[in-house]
């Protein structure tokens, strides 16, 4: 691994990547996000997906949930679309949510999968049949990794672009070791995923990680522990897979997103203390974050 090509992430690199929106450019031209998220409980999580797809200006934003939470979601995000997916009596996705989803897709530019969509068995078995059927890029994130714990083969064998994103905790579940030794050896760990699976690894944590198989290791130095707390990440996968709809290439699209991601969670904490800010705090720097690079 010494050959891998490391670049800390600057702003001026990020911006780089970045390109003017046309001016006769349309909504269809920014791309069409699908996020596939949430459950009984966990409703924020694919609120907050879906916020951050379109805070990173992704053109159209569709959020799929179970049925019952669409109502909830479509109330309270009005520039989203929103889809009710088939559920389980404690209302997580069904297994029948299968085909729904792939016609979805075809309506989509990338897909962005996981976050609070829970652990039930029939859950975990949906992600498990939906994966080999997908065209178009995706974000794993969250459960939908958490299904993938000893199926990672399921990972190697995507015909499509993929990014995953797990947090230290994800990451040992994945590869069925310790939290600790994932931290001890992130580095590794990080290249390795990327590598045997032939994904883009995101690995959270402070210094999150990316490493883009057969390319470059980036670090972030972004960030701060005020965005230690519940929904962080979830706005993380939204941003990710907005960049992607505007054909940031995946391995781009997942430093980009890490990078503004902590900026704006930099300047939420500037402003409002490590302490009290929020994820809903993240989205709203967000703007300020992308306005200082593009
Ligand atoms: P420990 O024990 O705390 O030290 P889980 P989750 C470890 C949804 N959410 N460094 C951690 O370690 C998500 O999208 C919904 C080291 C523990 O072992 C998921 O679908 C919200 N260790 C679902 O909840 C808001 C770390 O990982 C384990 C680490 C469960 O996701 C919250 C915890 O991970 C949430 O986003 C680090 N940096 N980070 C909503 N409002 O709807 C994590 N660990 O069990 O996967 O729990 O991450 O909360
Ligand atoms: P999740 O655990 O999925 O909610 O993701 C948490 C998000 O917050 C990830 O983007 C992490 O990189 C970020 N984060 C958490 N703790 C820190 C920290 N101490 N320093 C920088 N970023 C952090
Ligand atoms: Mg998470």
């Amino acid at each position: 691994s010494k050959d891998i090509k490391r670049q800390l992430l600057t702003k001026e690199l990020v911006a780089s990547w970045f390109k003017p929106r046309s001016s006769t450019g349309h909504k269809g031209t920014y791309g069409h996000v699908l996020v596939v998220a949430g459950s009984r409980g966990m409703v924020g999580a694919a609120r907050m997906t879906a916020q951050g797809a379109l805070r990173a200006g992704a053109g159209l934003v569709t959020l799929a949930v179970p049925q019952k939470l669409q109502p909830v979601v479509a109330a309270t995000l009005d520039e989203a679309m929103t889809i009710g997916l088939p559920e389980t009596e404690q209302g997580a996705l069904a297994q029948t949510a299968r085909e729904e989803i792939l016609e979805a897709c075809r309506r989509a530019d990338v897909l962005a999968l996981g976050p609070g969509l829970g652990r039930q068995p029939e859950t975990v078995e949906l992600v498990k049949s939906l994966l080999p059927e997908l065209e178009i890029p995706v974000v794993l994130d969250a459960d939908a990794l958490n299904a993938l714990a000893g199926a990672t083969p399921i990972l190697a064998d995507l015909k499509v672009p993929a990014v995953i994103t797990p947090h230290p905790g994800e990451m040992g579940r994945l590869l069925g070791i310790p939290v600790d030794q994932v931290q001890n050896e992130r580095l590794k760990i990080a290249c390795e995923a990327a590598q045997e699976w032939q994904v883009v690894t995101l690995l959270k944590g402070a210094r999150t990680l990316i490493a883009v198989p057969g390319g470059e290791l980036y670090i972030n130095p972004t960030g701060n522990p005020g965005m230690a707390s519940g929904g962080s990440g979830d706005v993380l996968t939204g941003v990710l897979a907005g960049l992607m709809a505007q054909g940031l290439a995946p391995g781009r699209a997942a430093a980009a997103a890490a990078f503004l991601h902590g900026l704006a969670g930099d300047l939420a904490a500037e402003k409002l203390g490590e302490l009290s800010m929020l994820a809903g705090d993240i989205l709203s720097y967000l703007p300020e974050a992308i306005k200082n690079v593009y």
